[in-house]
């Protein structure tokens, strides 16, 4: 083979490499987490079970990173923020809170808006708001008018989880609300706390990452 064929052979190697880097950089860009259905209840009612984890440890690809985390039917914690509910139904949510707090910057959205009856359950107790500082996360759909903000387990708690899978004997704060879905289509939904401990402001990482602190409701 003379000089120039193996400079050919080697550009067009260099090429071939260079166009799989890309492809599996932006593969990474679009790839989403599964999408898992909430479970069926009653007629037009479902049960949909999540938790937030103060780092998700070996169920994620960046195990330092806060996270939410949603139970499948079959009672499996899986890694994912994109849940199927159906379309003019009731989803009764649990959200069992690990984390602790980060506080809200914005003050309004420390009052709950768009569920059934605008309120929430704390620990079994109603509210309609909590102290804007005492916010881990919110579960907002701002499409819906959803916000619900979750309040963070305390500084002083025993047997905190610092690093999931996170289990129901360790300190958390239970949360419960009813949101009443209308027609298909897909609706955003976000967490608002600057949570994302180690990144400029608290809003890098997983505050952008579908799959951590963001997702979708596919309404069906
Ligand atoms: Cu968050």
């Amino acid at each position: 083979m003379g000089p120039i064929w193996a400079r050919v052979t080697v550009i067009g190697a260099a090429v071939v490499v260079l166009a799989a880097l890309i492809a599996l950089y932006v593969g990474n860009l679009v790839t989403e987490p599964p999408t898992v259905s909430a479970t069926p209840a009653a007629a037009h009612e479902v049960q949909l079970k999540l938790k937030t984890e103060p780092a998700v440890g070996p169920q994620g690809a960046n195990a330092p990173w806060v996270s939410y985390l949603v139970q499948n039917p079959e009672g499996k914690w899986i890694h994912s923020t994109i849940y199927q509910v159906p379309a003019n139904s009731l989803v009764h949510v649990t959200v069992y809170q690990f984390d602790s707090d980060s506080g809200l910057r914005n003050p309004f959205l420390s009052q709950v808006q768009g569920t059934v009856g605008n309120t929430m359950t704390v620990d079994g107790k109603t509210m309609q708001a909590i102290p804007p500082e005492e916010a881990s996360h919110t579960f907002a759909a701002p499409q819906m008018g959803l916000i619900v903000p979750l309040r963070g387990v305390p500084e002083e708690a025993e047997n905190p989880c610092e690093e999931g899978p996170c289990s129901l004997k360790q300190a958390h704060e239970t949360i419960t609300f009813t949101i009443r879905t209308g027609k298909p289509g897909r609706y955003r939904w976000q967490c608002f706390v600057p949570c994302a401990a180690g990144f400029l402001a608290g809003f890098g990482g997983p505050m952008q990452t579908i799959g951590y602190m963001d997702g979708f409701l596919e309404v069906v």
